[in-house]
């Protein structure tokens, strides 16, 4: 229950409603992932739909992240409402160019965000964001990866299969790395 003492915070209110965007933009690109997920699954692209699924988890979690620690700041941390959620894609390619497309969004809204905070002298919300600075760096890269995968293999042919074949292979990669991570932590 919060009393008039708790009700006081020093999370400033202009940076309260910007993280609350960001929890938004998270929520978002969790539904993004989960769509494209089950469209994925629909066309038979098996490995992929896997990987895009893991990804609504990973998403799911960061929108999680952000609302925990504004609640435990003091403000209040708002579920967002996801509408115009896109079931569609043209190929299978297109699914990864909004991917990259849409990763390169999300890290400049961190950055913008890190930026105001810091301006703000919120140095502990600051703080708290360059965990996202670093994942978004990290989800670029991959995203660029994935894209790759298209001019590399190319698709002709076997090669749709092939690409779905190598998403298999870095979803594997990248479950391995977190479990290290997670030793490490431990
Ligand atoms: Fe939330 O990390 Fe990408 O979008």
């Amino acid at each position: 229950m919060k009393t008039s003492i708790t009700a006081k915070t020093s999370l400033n209110p202009e940076v309260e409603s910007k993280l609350n965007k960001q929890v938004r933009m998270e929520g978002i690109s969790a539904f993004y992932y989960l769509s494209m997920a089950s469209w994925c699954e629909n066309r038979g692209f098996v490995n992929a739909a896997e990987f895009l699924y893991d990804h609504f988890e990973e998403e799911k979690m960061h929108m999680l992240k952000l609302m925990r620690y504004i609640n435990e700041a003091g403000g209040h941390a708002i579920a967002p409402e996801i509408t115009n959620l896109r079931y569609e894609y043209g190929s299978f390619r297109e699914v990864f160019d909004q991917i990259l497309e849409h990763e390169i969004a999300v890290s400049r809204a961190i950055n913008n965000l890190a930026d105001f905070c810091f301006k703000e002298k919120d140095f502990a919300s600051f703080q708290f964001l360059q965990w996202y600075v670093a994942e978004q760096r990290e989800e670029e890269s991959v995203a660029r990866r994935l894209v790759e995968l298209f001019d590399i293999i190319g698709e002709e042919g076997q090669g749709i299969w092939l690409i779905d074949q190598e998403i298999g292979k870095m979803l594997q990669q990248i479950k391995a790395e977190r479990a290290a991570e997670g030793e490490e932590a431990a």
